[in-house]
């Protein structure tokens, strides 16, 4: 068990002015912030970011949205960080979340989800690693 995750308010939300709200969900649940960025992806690096996903059927347009508008990217900290967070963001598909998380709240569909949460430890770091150096990390 890591302490740590990372999140991506993606483009949808962002685009809403949902970014204050949903921070303020994370940040009562408990989660610390250790790094933060307000940025945008190329295609290239949204498809990077997703190439696990590169066989899918949505994986041209889960690019297309990744890299379409701004997005906040940023590690968390929590004891089980990773499992705790996707508790608190819900289902994948917003229709079938909890009543309460994240993306019930401010999520409109399965691809425009309003958050990303790593879906292992492993994943975690990697995802971490992608957006943020050692500099950027307090
Ligand atoms: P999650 O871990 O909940 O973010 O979900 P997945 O790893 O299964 O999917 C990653 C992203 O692919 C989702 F956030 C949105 C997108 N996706 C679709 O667009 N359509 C699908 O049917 C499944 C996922």
């Amino acid at each position: 068990m890591s302490n740590r995750t990372f999140t991506m308010i993606k483009p949808d939300a962002t685009s809403k002015s949902y970014t204050g709200a949903i921070l303020d969900q994370i940040i009562k649940a408990g989660f610390a912030v250790k790094a933060m960025k307000w940025t945008k992806l190329t295609q290239e690096q949204a498809g990077e970011f997703y190439a696990v996903h590169k066989e899918r059927p949505f994986y041209g347009e889960l690019v297309e949205f990744m890299s379409s508008g701004p997005i906040v990217a940023a590690i968390l900290e929590k004891d089980n960080a990773v499992a705790d967070f996707r508790t608190l963001i819900g289902a994948t598909n917003p229709a079938q979340a909890e009543e309460g998380t994240i993306r019930k709240n401010f999520a409109s569909s399965v691809g425009e989800n309003a958050v990303h949460g790593s879906d292992s430890d492993e994943n975690a770091a990697i995802e971490g690693n992608f957006f943020f150096s050692n500099l950027e990390r307090f």
